[in-house]
């Protein structure tokens, strides 16, 4: 069985005053039977080491160390005490150039250093449009899964680049054609595909959370802007 993830992405956001908003979340979710997850700016993460939840990062280089000015190496994130990373999500695809080539590095570097990897693929609108969605998709992932991806080390979130931080997501049957889609290629390649978790993100929020993970292949959520405070954020682990 896949494992359910709340996860939270706080992008380029947070000073230590804010770390006050998972002290709340840890007050409400203890006893959480669902995985929760926070990906934190890397300023952030060693003073997470005792939090009740796993840490992750939001990126990482290809390399374990080097003369590369102002990144950050997997076994770094992972002596900080990070358990997971955030790779190719679309702002890093279409801020930094990354390239699917440059993910599968980067989720192979991961996995090396013992981080579970969160893949992201998703279409643009144009894409989408254009009727060309599901191509896409299968594309990314054939291209940024590295050889030795399992479920253990793993995860894949399905974010429409025109959903992240819009407000708008797509219908439910949007996104339960993607996610079995997705669930297909993983099944096809991987021996325990079907147990690799999927997560659905962009754009959610308590209101349209359980809707959300009501669909099939739908095993949780990379959340943005609703990770922030804990208000938000606890409702959406709660609808999972
Ligand atoms: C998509 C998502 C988090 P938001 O980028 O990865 O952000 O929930 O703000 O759309």
């Amino acid at each position: 069985m896949p494992r359910k993830l709340a996860a939270g992405n706080w992008k380029m956001n947070g000073l230590r005053a804010n770390l006050k908003e998972l002290e709340t979340l840890a007050q409400r979710h203890s006893d959480a039977s669902v995985d929760i997850l926070i990906c934190l700016p890397t300023t952030l993460i060693t003073t997470c080491q005792d939090t009740l939840f796993d840490i992750g990062g939001q990126d990482c280089h290809t390399a374990e160390s080097g003369a590369y000015t102002g990144d950050i190496s997997a076994p770094m994130l992972s002596d900080a005490g990070a358990t997971y990373v955030i790779t190719g999500h679309s702002e890093r695809r279409a801020d930094h150039g990354e390239t699917d080539q440059i993910v599968a590095a980067k989720s192979a570097a991961a996995n090396a250093a013992g981080l579970t990897a969160i893949i992201c693929v998703g279409e643009t609108l144009d894409q989408r449009e254009a009727g060309t969605t599901l191509d896409i998709i299968e594309g990314q992932l054939a291209g940024s899964i590295p050889d030795g991806a399992t479920a253990d080390n793993t995860v894949i979130a399905y974010e429409p680049v025109w959903a992240i931080g819009t407000g708008k997501v797509p219908t439910l049957e949007q996104i339960a054609e993607v996610h079995a889609h997705i669930r297909a290629k993983l099944q096809a390649r991987f021996s325990d595909g079907a147990d690799m978790s999927i997560l659905y993100g962009g754009s959610v929020k308590g209101s349209n959370a359980a809707d959300i993970f009501a669909v099939p292949h739908v095993d949780g959520a990379l959340v943005g802007g609703a990770s922030l405070k804990a208000d938000d954020f606890s409702p959406i682990i709660s609808a999972l």
